[in-house]
Parts: C-alpha cells; sequence; structure tokens
C-alpha cells in the first residue's frame, strides 16, 4: 500500500507484563451438565469430561473452568450450592474429581472452579440453622429483618428493592421465623452476610480447602454484589407503578467490597504462588473503577469479566429483552477496555459468550445459513483471540454453535428466562384486562438472549441420536442443528470453525504482541468493519480487518493506517483474498489479520 505520510504509529508504554501464566493462557469453560454423560443418565458428569481431555488438549486451551460441580438442589443450576466441599452425585464423586484434576495435570493443563458466594443455597446447612429460630447462632450470618407495616396494615418487605431476577422483590418472608430474608437472585439463593467476620472466615476456609486440593485457581461468581450499603435504606422510586424498586447502586460495587476481596485475597490466593482470580462483575464500567478489582497492587482479583459488550443488545431495565445494537459502540467497548488495562497496568478477560448468555454467533455474527454462521463464528473467533487479555471459550464455541431454533416458549427451562416470560404476561394482562394476552413476541427476546441457548448438550457427533452427548435420555434437549454442527464432523474437516480455532490459539501463542500489545482502534465510525492495530515496541505488528456484516465491502484503509507497508496475511476465513491495498474487498464476514515489521 502507498504511503503517504510517515507518522509513527503511538506506541503505548505500560503493560502489566510479568511472568504470571495465566496472562497467556486460553481457558475452556465446561457446563458440566451438558459437557460429556459418561453413564447414561442423561447427565454430564466428570468421567465424560475427563473423556474428553485430549479434544480440549488437541484444541489447544490451556486450562479447564468447571462451573459449579457441588451439591445444590439445582434452582440455578448449580449458582445454588448446599455444600462447598462435596461433588453433587449427579456429577460423580470427590475420587472422580481428583482423577479429573490428576489428568488435566498430566497433559499439563490447569482446572479452575466457580466459587459462588454472594448466597448459598436454602439447603446450605448455614442457612438451615440460620433460619430455625431468631436466637439461632447462625441468624447473622444472612440477612434477616422483621417485616414493615404498610398504609393498610399489609405486610411489606422491609426495604424496596426489586431482585436481581426480575421485578418482584428481593426479600423472601419465612413463615417459621416471622421475618424476611435477602435473596437478590431466587429465593432459593439467600445473600450471605459478609458484614459478620465469621462469614467471610468461613469463605477464606473453602477456598483454601480447594486450594489445598490442587486447584489452580476460582471464577468467583457474582462478586461485585457481595457488600450491601450499610443498614440497607430504600432504593429511591424510579418506577411509581410498584414497591419494589431498582437498588443495584445500592448492593452493587459497594466501598467495602474491596477489604473484603483482600482480605480474601491474603488469607488464600496469596499464600499460593502462582494461582489465578476471574471475579464476575456485572456492571462495572472502565473506569478506575474496575482497575480498584484488578490493579496488582490492589491485592483484590487478577482479571474481572466486564459486561459491557453483553448487554449491548439488552433493553434497560428489562431481563432479557433484546434490542438492535451499532458496531460503533461495540468498538468503543473493546477501546475503552483494551486502552483502560494496558495504560494503567490492569489485565483484561477476554469472552463473548458463557453459560449466562445466547451463543456470539447468532449476536455478534449471523446463524442465517450455514455459511454465514461458520464464516461469522471464525470472524469472532479472530477478534477475540487478537485482543490483549486471557482469552476464554464457552463449551460449543469452539463449533460454532448457535442459539436454539424453532422451540416453543414453554420448552425453556431457564430460571431467569421463566421469570422473564412470567413477569411480562402478568404485565400484559394487567394493562390489557386479557387473561391470556399475545407474548409471542418474547420467543424473539429468548432466541437471542435466552440463557438456554449456551446450554444445551454439547454435540459430539452427527449421528447418534443424541449427538453422543448420552445413550439415554438427555436432561436437556440438543440444540437441533446438531447434524450440521458437532464436534466430530470438525475434527475431521480442516475447513471448521474449530481448526480455524485451532489455528488461531497456535497463533496467539507465539505472537506475544496479540496478548501484551497496545491496541489502536481504526475507523471508529466504521458501521460494518471492526479494524485495529496491535502493537508492541520492537515486535512486529498486527492489523486486525473484520466485517461485521453479511455484505461485500469495499474498504478504504484510513489515513492513519496508510503508512503500512509490506504487509503479510497471516490468517484469514476466506481462501484467496485480494490484495492489501488502499482500499480492501471485504466479502460476507470476512476477517483477515495482518502483520507487518514495526513501525518506529
Ligand atoms: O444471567 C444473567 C442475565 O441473563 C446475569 O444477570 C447473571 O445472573 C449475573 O451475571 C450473575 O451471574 C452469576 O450468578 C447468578 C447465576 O444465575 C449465573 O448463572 C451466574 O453466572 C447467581 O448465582
Ligand atoms: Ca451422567
Amino acid at each position: 500500500m502507498a504511503s503517504t505520510k510517515n507518522t509513527p504509529f503511538f506506541i503505548p508504554t505500560a503493560n502489566a507484563v510479568d511472568n504470571k501464566w495465566w496472562r497467556e493462557a486460553t481457558i475452556y469453560q465446561i457446563y458440566p451438565r451438558s459437557f460429556c454423560d459418561s453413564n447414561g443418565d442423561g447427565i454430564g458428569d466428570i468421567p465424560g469430561i475427563i473423556t474428553k481431555i485430549p479434544y480440549l488438549k488437541n484444541l489447544g486451551v490451556n486450562v479447564l473452568w468447571l462451573c459449579p460441580i457441588y451439591v445444590s438442589p439445582q434452582h440455578d443450576m448449580g449458582y445454588d450450592i448446599a455444600d462447598y466441599q462435596a461433588i453433587n452425585p449427579d456429577y460423580g464423586t470427590m475420587e472422580d474429581w481428583q482423577r479429573l484434576r490428576d489428568e488435566v495435570h498430566k497433559v499439563g493443563m490447569k482446572l479452575i472452579m466457580d466459587l459462588v458466594v454472594n448466597h448459598t443455597s436454602i439447603e446450605h446447612k448455614w442457612f438451615v440453622e440460620s433460619r430455625a429460630s431468631r436466637e439461632n447462632p447462625k441468624r447473622d450470618w444472612y440477612y434477616w429483618r422483621p417485616a414493615r407495616l404498610g398504609n393498610k396494615g399489609e405486610r411489606l418487605p422491609p426495604n424496596n428493592w426489586r431482585s436481581f431476577f426480575g421485578t418482584g422483590s428481593a426479600w423472601e418472608w419465612d413463615e417459621g421465623s416471622q421475618e424476611f430474608y435477602l435473596r437478590i437472585f431466587t429465593k432459593e439463593q439467600p445473600d450471605l452476610n459478609w458484614e459478620n467476620p465469621d462469614v467471610r472466615t468461613a469463605v477464606h476456609d473453602i477456598v483454601n480447602f480447594w486450594l489445598e486440593n490442587g486447584i489452580d485457581g476460582f471464577r468467583v461468581d457474582a462478586i461485585n454484589y457481595i457488600a450491601k450499603t450499610p443498614n440497607l435504606p430504600d432504593a429511591p422510586i424510579t418506577d411509581p407503578t410498584t414497591y419494589h424498586q431498582p437498588a443495584m447502586h445500592l448492593y452493587l460495587n459497594i466501598a467495602t467490597v474491596h477489604t473484603y476481596l483482600r482480605d480474601l485475597n491474603l488469607a488464600t490466593f496469596a499464600r499460593y504462588s502462582s494461582t489465578m482470580t476471574v471475579g464476575e462483575t456485572p456492571y462495572v464500567p472502565a473506569t478506575q473503577m474496575a482497575l480498584d478489582y484488578v490493579h496488582p497492587s490492589r491485592k483484590e482479583f487478577d482479571m474481572i469479566f466486564q459486561w459491557e459488550h453483553m448487554d449491548i443488545d439488552r433493553v434497560p431495565n428489562t431481563l432479557l429483552g433484546w434490542k438492535p445494537w451499532a458496531l460503533p459502540e461495540l468498538k468503543q467497548i473493546f477501546n475503552r477496555w483494551q486502552t483502560l488495562m494496558y495504560d494503567h497496568g490492569g489485565w483484561n478477560s477476554l469472552y463473548m459468550e458463557n453459560h449466562d448468555q445466547g451463543r456470539s454467533v447468532s449476536r455478534f455474527g449471523s446463524d442465517r445459513t450455514p455459511e454465514f454462521r461458520k464464516l461469522s463464528a471464525k470472524m469472532l473467533a479472530m477478534f477475540l483471540s487478537t485482543l490483549s487479555g486471557t482469552l476464554y471459550i464457552f463449551q460449543g464455541q469452539e463449533l460454532g454453535m448457535a442459539n436454539i431454533k424453532g422451540w416453543e416458549v414453554e420448552e425453556y427451562n431457564d430460571v431467569v428466562t421463566l421469570t422473564y416470560i412470567r413477569e411480562e404476561k402478568e404485565k400484559r394482562v394487567r394493562e390489557s384486562g386479557n387473561p391470556s394476552p399475545d407474548i409471542s413476541d418474547l420467543l424473539n427476546d429468548i432466541q437471542k438472549k435466552g440463557r438456554d441457548n449456551g446450554r444445551t448438550p454439547m454435540p459430539w457427533s452427527g449421528n447418534a441420536p443424541h449427538a453422543d452427548f448420552t445413550t439415554g435420555t438427555p436432561w436437556m434437549t440438543l440444540n437441533p442443528d446438531f447434524r450440521d454442527c458437532n464436534a466430530a464432523a470438525a475434527v475431521e474437516d480442516k475447513t471448521s470453525v474449530f481448526y480455524f480455532w485451532k489455528e488461531l490459539l497456535r497463533i496467539r501463542s507465539e505472537w506475544k504482541t496479540l496478548v501484551y500489545g497496545g491496541f489502536r482502534l481504526l475507523a471508529p465510525d466504521d458501521m460494518r468493519v471492526f479494524a485495529y492495530l496491535r502493537v508492541r515496541p520492537g515486535a512486529k505488528a498486527a492489523v486486525v480487518v473484520l466485517n461485521f456484516s453479511s455484505e461485500r465491502v469495499e474498504w478504504n484503509v484510513p489515513e492513519e493506517a496508510s503508512n503500512l507497508m509490506d504487509c503479510r496475511l497471516v490468517y484469514g476465513n476466506y481462501d484467496s483474498v485480494e490484495e492489501f491495498g488502499a482500499c480492501l474487498i471485504l466479502r460476507a464476514w470476512e476477517c483477515r489479520l495482518y502483520e507487518y515489521e514495526h513501525l518506529h
């Protein structure tokens, strides 16, 4: 490409570069119930996971993260834990788990677990004791409060906080002890009272138990919810139609959370030399607030899961309402996070899917045709794997799995989806007076954002009746597209999404600029093309060009990138490409990764 100017690229200077293993790692998230069933009961299990280690090793990931496998009544799929130190019998035994740990370590991979300590299950013995009577020594391990009396003498919850899951109260009445308990999530998930030092010590003990047992780290669930505003004040009334008000600002990111997290770290992780932690932190913006959780000097977490891109297509104040989004907004979100962490010595986590989200290909790419599904899944893979941070792949993402098509509203299982449907229906009944209002439009929201989309069983093959996930009856219906999208076919086919990921992981493992380099956004306003540079002093730089559309785009290389000389195409999702010139012809969902000599 002809160079008109020769202005040097901006090369930031600061970055957290040390020898921590997790920076360069790719972490594969396993949703155990839906991964692989070894004994035909229809439920994925630990021995099943063990049989798939070679598959994961072949893909090239370095770490396995297991969603909760502890004893749980499964009201929220294991995120309601009844015993932190025992394996749910559905998944196997502690011996099975030890075997998994050893097999994972034997092949040079690491194992991290999921820690859910904002709340327990109602079946946890702490809560069973706590609710037994107002005098019980464990009473103060949870938030118990007497009812508030309404104007007409009616019993109201102690404050007006709305649950995070829907529009109802965050409090639940306990008939036995005649008080309410706080539960930000479902009524089966009472919030632990972290103000109580005994609770904090008990959590430290759990973490140390698993660290002693040889795990390599934790993903820590909903951790920015653990500190509540002292005295639990009412939220301001922003929705006059109901008593229950949005109250997130009173229980998310409250100052004491940082004291609790530092104490946790010092009492546990800091005592082990090479563990990693990632905190799940909804609604943390790319500001100092994020750095407070992850800056090494703070001794809290190694990284957090930020949420802004996952929320880009959600109608505000709804659980799962879907809205269209525009590419420049997505670019700004990533630009903010990439720049913030680089400039201030923090660290990013990179993900586009997990068990709470619709499949990325159906939200950010296209599942309209099998061809578009494959192309756009590859494009998204290139996107994620050419950013700075620790990379996460959610099971099935490496196959380019799409959201479920063709289910009726009634077929969905997930508690968030069910709550969303119930509440929307109730609202319509209230507003229209019609006892059975039309709710068919909700299907569109759920087909995009429903949590079940990421939870369908892994399609291991295209032939067997249940895709070789199980020989029995699967606990959850498979995504009907498994004949087209499955692991056996993908492993056979060098043009598959699986191989594309595998190759990207290989490239990333050798080209450290992709992991550590600075990020420079190009063409921020372009509605279809997401392009950026990755630069690192003294190393070859990368140019990434991604067509986020089904259209053929003639893309004029922006002026600021026009001194890219001698670019070499490293990888892409089409067989041949037209020359990297002043104008690129990009086909539907095309992605390209170029390298060029560093410029100083
Ligand atoms: O799933 C969500 C919306 O669809 C999120 O709001 C999610 O509930 C939030 O990110 C917290 O998630 C975590 O804690 C929840 C659990 O249901 C999720 O599965 C878990 O990832 C409560 O433990
Ligand atoms: Ca099983």
